[in-house]
């Protein structure tokens, strides 16, 4: 019987789709296949925010109320920085710095992020496969009314306030899948190809761009279900909404059904959202991921829509 399930996610709605989905199934038959596109270098650091939502999220240490970071941080790095006149605006707290001092030195003695991020997950007994997307640079970036923006600068330095014209993905032709991504993919033993209701265009878009990645998607048995991140014609965290407001797109369903036109063979929407007039299979629910109860029945709902496409 198939059983392994697949995961195309970015940062804090996708880690509690894949927390759920642990719940639902056994943890070790899932592989998260992870955005990059965020990733960035900072006082000289390596990070990788998605990636490591994921990790803090699937072992336990996850700021829940925050989105990021881990839980009872302290803050003695960024005061003794800011005391120093260093750049604060982007807060590392002092548990979430072990994480990038250890990621950067391993990287700066040549270690590939997927064996660190490997290393990091069993170290935290977290039996789901984290793979970042890429091993290799990919870099969101923005053109927006102040200039073409790194995502970090856009996302958090300037709070997403800058209207945004277009989005790259620098890098992304060149990068090459990180070993078992594609098989992750591909696998006979498939049983869904889920893609969490992270942001279409700045978290899941950039591992789309990876090279091999749409094309195994496409050549995949199992089915491909998107979790559509609209609720009640809003996105429920972050810029989408904005974001799709200044690129032209409606907010809803069809929209996101639309875009990942080619790739997904089913769309749940939530139960708020009117019955989305697309022409691929659909299945509604309530997809609010508040509590761990809601995030496990949105996994089993994405799961049942999958099963129901299964040849
Ligand atoms: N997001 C913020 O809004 N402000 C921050 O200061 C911030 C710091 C931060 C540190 C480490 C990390 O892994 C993530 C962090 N994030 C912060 C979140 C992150 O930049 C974005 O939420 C993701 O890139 C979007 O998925």
């Amino acid at each position: 019987m198939k059983k392994l399930v697949t995961v195309l996610t970015g940062g804090v709605g996708g880690a509690k789709l894949v927390l759920g989905l642990c719940h639902a199934i056994p943890a070790l038959d899932i592989t998260a296949i992870v955005n990059v596109g965020d990733d960035f270098s900072h006082l000289g650091l390596a990070i990788s925010p998605d990636v490591d939502t994921l990790l803090y999220t699937l072992g336990g240490k996850a700021n829940v109320f925050q989105g990021w970071g881990r839980e009872s941080e302290t803050w003695g790095f960024m005061s003794a920085l800011r005391s120093l006149g260093g750049e604060d605006w982007f807060n590392l707290g002092d548990g979430d710095l072990a994480l990038h001092v250890l990621r950067t030195q391993r990287l700066r003695n040549g270690e590939l992020l997927s064996i660190i991020v490997k290393d990091f997950a069993a170290a935290w007994m977290i039996e789901t496969k984290i793979l970042p997307v890429s091993n290799d640079r990919v870099r969101t970036r923005l053109k927006t009314a102040d200039g073409l923006l790194d995502f970090q600068d856009y996302f958090v330095r300037r709070r997403c306030e800058p209207i945004v014209n277009s989005i790259q993905f620098d890098d992304a032709f060149h990068a090459r899948p990180a070993p078992g991504v594609l098989d992750a993919i591909v696998n006979e033993n498939c049983r869904a190809i889920l893609i969490a209701p992270s942001n279409p265009f700045l978290s899941v878009d950039p591992i789309l761009a990876v090279q091999g990645v749409r094309e195994a998607l496409a050549a995949a048995s199992a089915p491909v279900v998107a979790i559509s991140p609209i609720v009640a014609g809003n996105a429920v965290k972050g810029p989408t909404t904005k974001l799709m407001r200044e690129l032209g797109i409606e907010v809803n369903a069809a929209a996101i059904a639309t875009h990942y036109n080619g790739v997904i063979d089913g769309l749940l929407i939530d139960e708020r959202d009117p019955l989305a007039d697309i022409r691929i299979a659909s299945a509604r629910a309530d997809t609010l991921m508040h509590t761990l109860d809601d995030r496990i029945r949105v996994a089993r709902a994405a799961l049942a829509l999958a099963d129901s496409l299964q040849q």
